[in-house]
């Protein structure tokens, strides 16, 4: 009987498949553009949705200026999520 994948697992699994189907909308798995992750926040993501905040976030986001997201800077927006989310920001 094969192993179960731990919860940890599977969530990194999640994440991985998630930048995925949204990267690869245009045909380019590799890169999340504007309007991808426009419709990834729309879904996903709702009380991150709208154009202020998608435009913010990919200012803050695209750290080589290549007008896309790679898979390390999404990886960036979850981490920075997660801290959020869990309390572990530290204070400004
Ligand atoms: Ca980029």
């Amino acid at each position: 009987m094969a192993k179960q994948p731990t919860a940890l697992e599977c969530g990194l699994a999640i994440l991985h498949s998630t930048f995925q189907k949204y990267a690869g909308t245009d045909g380019d798995n590799k890169t999340i553009s504007k309007k991808e992750l426009s419709a990834m926040l729309k879904e996903q993501l709702p009380m991150l949705a709208g154009d202020e905040c998608v435009t913010a976030l990919m200012e803050t986001l695209d750290q080589d200026k290549s007008g896309t997201l790679d898979f390390m800077e999404y990886c960036v927006m979850i981490t920075t999520l997660c801290s959020f989310a869990s309390g572990h920001m530290p204070p400004q």
